[in-house]
């Protein structure tokens, strides 16, 4: 397994829709396994294909607590079958937005199908933080991010803030 280099915004490749998969063969499950490895040492609960440079509909899922067993969730090709109406908001942060957080609202339950690292399809139901992490990475996937959900003036008072965070590049 391998740890792979997170993109942060405001990187272009973070933007564009993400490219459906065939099917999910060897490669791609190593692919799996390395954005598994590099969430668990970010650490984050969640990452998406595209945050790691990779233009495919895939993503990686795990909410299990600190000490607990891991349960990690592989999905690709998600597509939602069903939200409710009622609305949950949680605290967000991500990793390509390093150190900013706000409350973002969505769907509180979902049903989302997708392939999973064996290439079979299956459906989950979820609710609570999963319902949440899931729409988040499902959004990586069409280049949105969670501050595309604030208003401008937040968006851009934490784009500001990655901006001045930022480490300099040496010699440049
Ligand atoms: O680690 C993460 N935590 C998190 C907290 C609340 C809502 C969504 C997330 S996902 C984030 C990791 C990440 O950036 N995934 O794309
Ligand atoms: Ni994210």
């Amino acid at each position: 397994m391998a740890r792979l280099p997170i993109l942060v915004a405001p990187d272009p490749r973070l933007k564009v829709k993400a490219r459906p998969v065939e099917k999910v063969d060897e490669p791609l499950r190593r692919l799996m396994d390395d954005m598994l490895e590099t969430m668990y040492a970010a650490p984050g609960i969640g990452l998406a294909a595209p945050q790691v440079g990779v233009d495919k509909r895939v993503l990686v899922i795990d909410i299990a607590k600190d000490g607990d067993p891991k349960t990690p969730l592989r999905m690709a090709n998600p597509q939602l079958l069903w939200v409710s109406d009622d609305d949950a908001v949680y605290e967000e942060g991500c990793l390509s937005v390093p150190e900013q957080y706000a409350d973002v609202t969505r769907p509180a339950r979902i049903r989302v199908r997708f392939l999973d690292h064996q290439n079979e399809i299956r459906e989950l139901d979820a609710d609570g933080l999963l319902a949440t992490v899931v729409q988040h990475e499902m959004d990586h996937l069409d280049g949105i991010l969670f501050i595309d959900h604030l208003s401008n003036l937040k968006r851009n008072m934490i784009l500001r803030k990655l901006s001045k965070s930022r480490k300099p590049l040496v010699g440049a």
